[in-house]
């Protein structure tokens, strides 16, 4: 049986996180945007009623929620900016290696924490070097006794100069292509360098940093999963987290969509309000209709995991299709706002900005669209979802 509505805590938390990015996000959005600003002090309230870290399960502290409710926050907080928004969401691509990899004893060393304090953890796979081509990675860790010695760089690390850990994945057999490949966890205060702040087209409340490992120690028990089965880990995590891109992708689209429709009943041309004229409407409808179908997409991808089946290939629909829709819609908005669109004092200009970075990280729409050529040509076996 299929059933579109969502729970009554779903509903709850959906209102919660509509108002909190009313209240909260909204009024200094603009701010934090043109002066790329670090919303710390929005993280600490997102945290204060648990819209953070809430993946982490139970028993270590955590909202232990599913991936749809997960998701349903993420669309929200986007509506009322995606920097903040990816800002407070970045812990759950860190943790979600340590999640699925990590022993208990890692998990309560670095998990926990996460939910007694706001801290900040971050994603370390991105290397100057190697974007799209993970394999290619150039950072190593060597096994020495009891200790792994990381040398290396990442970039792109959103979160990277306040993260107080970090997920960091190096070859630890350089000859082996992807499966030489094996994820840690580092703790900043190993020696971890925060290199340089990225000043970004959009997103610009959010933190993007380059981060350098100059031979970090670190016990060889912060190993997540097997030695050179990182490749797979960091595979598997970006199925947890796709979806949540996806629906950060409508949370732009749909407010571009209401800003839209909101400019085009007041704004008045040839005698009547803009949206009377045909040309409008169907700009309008198309967004409308790409608002609907990239969240049943998302939906339909986070509730795939949360049954216990693959999503990866649902998961790469919904990025690939909300991220370009994301853009579409935002670059529409701008249209049907003229040439008001084009300035800063009016919100759209924002969204097409913010947008752009929704087709770029956690996997291009290219490498989204290789994914499903994949998968649809030679669907792969159930591999653990
Ligand atoms: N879950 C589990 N295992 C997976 C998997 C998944 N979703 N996807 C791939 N694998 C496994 C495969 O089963 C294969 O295993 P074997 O070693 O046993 O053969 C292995 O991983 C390699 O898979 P595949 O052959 O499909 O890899 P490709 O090199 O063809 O493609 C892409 C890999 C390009 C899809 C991958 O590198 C990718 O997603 N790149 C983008 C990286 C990215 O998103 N970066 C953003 C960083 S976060 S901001």
């Amino acid at each position: 049986m299929v059933n579109f509505e969502l729970s009554d805590e779903q509903k709850m938390l959906q209102e919660t996180a509509r108002s909190f990015a009313e209240n909260e996000i909204r009024p200094v959005a603009e701010e934090y945007d043109r002066d790329s600003k670090f919303p710390m002090d929005v993280i600490k309230k997102a945290w204060e009623i648990g819209l953070m870290n809430t993946s982490i399960p139970e028993e270590y502290g955590g909202g232990g929620l599913d991936l749809l409710s997960g998701t349903i926050i993420e669309e929200e907080l986007s509506w009322g900016c995606s920097g903040i928004a990816t800002s407070i969401f970045a812990n759950g691509l860190a943790s979600a290696p340590v999640e699925i990899g990590g022993s208990d004893e890692i998990k309560k060393e670095f998990l926990t924490p996460l939910t007694e304090e706001p801290k900040l953890a971050s994603f370390c796979l991105t290397e100057p070097d190697a974007g799209s081509d993970v394999a290619s990675m150039k950072t190593t860790a060597v096994k020495k006794g009891d200790k792994y010695v990381i040398n290396g760089s990442k970039c792109f690390i959103t979160n990277g100069s306040h993260a107080d850990w970090y997920t960091v994945y190096a070859k630890t057999d350089p000859d082996a292509g992807h499966r030489g490949i094996s994820a840690f966890v580092v703790p900043r205060d190993a020696g971890v360098v925060v290199d340089k702040k990225e000043d970004k087209l959009g997103q610009r409340a959010s933190d993007t940093a380059m981060i350098t490992f100059p031979e970090v120690e670190i016990p060889a028990k912060n190993l997540l999963g097997e030695e050179n089965a990182g490749f797979k880990l960091a595979m598997q995590t970006l199925d947890t987290t796709r979806p949540g891109v996806a629906a950060m992708a409508t949370g732009i689209q749909q407010a571009a969509l209401e800003h839209a429709v909101a400019y085009a009943k007041e704004r008045v041309q040839f005698g009547v309000p803009i949206a009377m004229h045909q040309a409008i409407q169907f700009m309008i409808a198309d967004m409308a209709t790409k608002v609907e179908a990239s969240r049943l997409l998302y939906m339909k991808s986070a509730w795939l995991l949360d049954n216990g089946q693959r999503n990866s290939l649902v998961a790469s629909h919904a990025k690939r299709f909300a991220s370009d829709s994301a853009m579409e819609t935002a670059v529409d908005a701008v249209q049907v706002f003229g040439g008001y669109g084009f300035i800063k004092e009016y919100p759209v200009e924002k969204l097409m900005r913010d947008a752009k970075i929704m087709q770029l990280y956690e996997g291009t729409s290219q490498i989204q669209r290789l994914v499903i050529a994949k998968e649809t040509l030679m669907p792969r076996q159930a591999v653990t979802a």
